[in-house]
């Protein structure tokens, strides 16, 4: 008997990350080489030629496992029967747009989006939220999904993840898969904390190793403080600056990871869920956490230890993310 196929919806496909995203989908590389897709891109009327030349393209690959393509700009269409929702697409930061202008322009988008994943998505369904502000984005679409479990809807810090990962590789001349136990910690924004504190390098603490290779523990914890930290938090500039465009193949390989692992399971890596309070993160909050996964959904890593350096960088971050919340609230939006 053929295997049914998965239904993944793909906002903003029409963009560069949906454009990144797709081909590896349907190639496999998300849901593995046994579980079959039917896609839905959801653009706005100014994307559908750009998300319909991407189907286009995504036929001239006659991948096997892709069962159905279907472009559309209406979000009830896109998210009807939806397992896997990938939302990309959002409303960028304008020249002399205010903070509250922003939530308010992303609210008319992930609100309705969130009503129609609440309307028709399946009852497996699961969300990860890419596009900025991409924590708020996904409380104002859980918020206004009615009776899918607010445990569904995800943001994406995997980039964050991973970029860390990347920044230690270099550091200390490993590989990426020696690395276990790094974190990203609050909002996906320069706020976040990047956390090493847990992670190690061959089962040795990257302190340690940090220590043993930069000569002093004061010169290692300068490097993370100085080095480590604001440049993977600031990263995303930082290839502008260079690329001279904003992360694309990296933030959509991201995504891919984010729900490969969360579908397939996985000890630990970094995602934004909604808190149940854990960590003293008030609830409700889209807040990123090291968390792990059986295969069904991301779970918050808890009983992990924080002194109280990290606890003020992690506090600070989440500060922020109440901030976004509170400005969505004042707006009469929450
Ligand atoms: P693009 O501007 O290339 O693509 C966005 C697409 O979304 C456009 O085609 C647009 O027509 C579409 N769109 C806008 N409103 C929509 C709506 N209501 N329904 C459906 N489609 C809609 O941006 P791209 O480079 O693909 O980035 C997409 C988002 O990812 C941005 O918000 C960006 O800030 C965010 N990012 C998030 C990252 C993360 O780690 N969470 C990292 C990468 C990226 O910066």
């Amino acid at each position: 008997m053929a295997t049914s196929s998965t239904t993944v919806t793909i906002t903003g496909a029409g963009g560069q990350i949906g454009y990144a995203l797709l081909f590896r989908i349907a190639a496999g590389d998300m849901l593995g080489p046994d579980r079959p897709v039917r896609l839905r891109l959801l653009e706005i009327p100014q994307g559908m030629r750009a998300a319909e030349g991407a189907a286009l393209e995504l036929q001239d690959c006659a991948f096997p496992l892709l069962h159905d393509v279907e472009v559309t700009d209406n979000a009830r269409t896109a998210f009807e029967g939806c397992s896997i929702g990938m939302l990309v697409g959002a409303r960028p930061r304008g020249p002399g747009m205010e903070r509250a202008d922003l939530l308010a322009a992303n609210a008319g988008i992930f609100g309705p989006q969130g009503e129609a994943i609440g309307a028709g998505a399946a009852s497996d369904v699961r969300i990860v939220v890419v596009g900025n502000p991409a924590n708020t984005n996904a409380l104002l679409a859980a918020t206004a999904a009615g009776d899918v479990p607010a445990d569904r809807f995800t943001a994406l810090t995997r980039l964050d993840h991973n970029r860390a990962v990347g920044q230690l590789t270099e550091a200390l001349d490993v590989r990426p898969d020696e690395i276990d136990g790094v974190a990203i910690w609050g909002n996906h924004s320069a706020t976040q904390f990047p956390d090493v504190s847990h992670a190690t390098v061959r089962g040795v603490p990257v302190v340690d190793a940090l220590t043993e290779r930069l000569g002093d523990k004061e010169r290692a914890m300068a490097w993370l403080d100085d080095s480590f930290i604001p440049r993977v938090a600031k990263r995303g500039a930082e290839i502008i600056d260079v690329r001279g465009s904003s992360s694309v193949a990296s933030a959509a390989n991201a995504a891919i990871e984010h729900v490969r692992d969360e579908q397939a399971g996985t000890a630990w890596t970094s995602a934004a869920v909604v808190s149940q309070g854990e960590y003293g993160v008030p609830e409700g909050l889209v807040c990123s956490f090291p968390v792990s996964s059986d295969g069904s959904g991301y779970r918050v890593v808890e009983g992990l230890d924080l002194d109280d350096r990290s606890r003020a960088r992690f506090e600070a971050s989440v500060s922020e993310l109440v901030a976004e919340r509170d400005a969505v609230r004042e707006l009469g939006i929450l």
